[in-house]
């Protein structure tokens, strides 16, 4: 396993530290919400990953299998075959690149991991695959523990939380406890709220208003909002590739909040806005 945890310094993604950190999104899907299909070729996804890292992403996420509402599960074999020759392209093309397997299969994320993965996003926060504790632990690696509602299939059915933002936070809390004591590092630990994932409109605004109460647990925070259906529902804008705007707004927001990853399919807006965000926030007064 040549490129794991050691290639990333995690400590320097705390709150306080570096970053912000914008997580390109490669998706090796024939159904993905808004860019399904588009990268299933080894080629045409190393050459978007690249232009990505030009724009600024400071990581790429791979994944093999969409979890977006109503999506269907694919074979372990098929999510492989999916994203190893897209890591092993991209790495040939771009060495140099941070790339996490968006997966919650342990075989997947062995897979990928010895194929030059540096982390795990895992969506199930580990309840999906029992091994993948053990994976993750072994490799030493960083893992994305997100939280999710039901399964992808039915997760927008009937979403209901008494309080969504003390449910989700009690969730990763416990998640991250439990990744400890599986050989987890808290170094090692991202924390993901999960909007949109067994959330409405307006537990998906609750968890983004009060984003402080989740990078109160002292792990970093992502936050993968991108182009998702709610900001449909606010501003009307129904397709996917068109929510760049309302992307952009739960990006700048969640960074003064305190998130340290975003998520996203358009990374020069959301780059050039969290450029002039920073600037905002943290410039020296004069
Ligand atoms: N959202 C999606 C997929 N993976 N991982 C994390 N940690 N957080 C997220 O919010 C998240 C995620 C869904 O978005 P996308 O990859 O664009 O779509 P699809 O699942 O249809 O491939």
């Amino acid at each position: 396993m040549g490129r794991t945890a050691r290639n990333i310094d995690m400590a320097g993604t705390r709150r306080k530290g570096p970053g912000p950190f914008i997580v390109g999104i490669l998706n090796v899907t024939p159904d993905s919400f808004s860019d399904g299909g588009d990268f299933l070729d080894p080629e045409a996804a190393a050459v978007h990953a690249a232009s990505m890292l030009d724009e600024g992403a400071g990581m790429l996420d791979v994944g093999g299998e969409s979890t977006s509402p109503g999506s269907d599960s694919v074979p372990q074999e098929e999510e492989i075959g999916r994203v190893v020759p897209v890591i092993e392209r991209v790495l040939a093309l771009r060495p140099e690149a941070v790339i996490s397997v968006d997966t919650y299969r342990s075989g997947t994320a062995t897979a990928a991991l010895e194929a030059g993965a540096s982390l795990v996003n895992d969506v199930t926060a580990r309840r999906g695959d029992p091994s993948m504790v053990s994976v993750v632990g072994e490799a030493g690696c960083p893992v994305i523990l997100m939280h999710m509602q039901g399964e992808p299939k039915t997760m927008q059915k009937e979403p209901h939380y008494k309080d969504v933002v003390r449910e989700v936070k009690n969730f990763l809390a416990e998640r991250a406890e439990y990744a400890g004591d599986a050989g987890v590092g808290p170094e090692n630990i991202i924390v993901d709220p999960g909007i949109g994932f067994g959330k409405n409109l307006e537990h998906n605004l609750d968890l983004l208003r009060n984003l402080d109460a989740i990078v109160d647990l002292g792990f970093p925070v992502l936050i993968g909002a991108s182009r998702k259906r709610f900001m449909e529902w606010i501003t009307g804008v129904q397709e996917a590739r068109d929510r760049v705007s309302g992307t952009v707004a739960t990006t700048v927001l969640a960074y003064e909040r305190g998130a340290t990853y975003f998520r996203v399919h358009d990374v020069r807006a959301n780059r050039e806005a969290l450029a002039v965000a920073e600037a905002i926030l943290h410039s020296p007064r004069r």
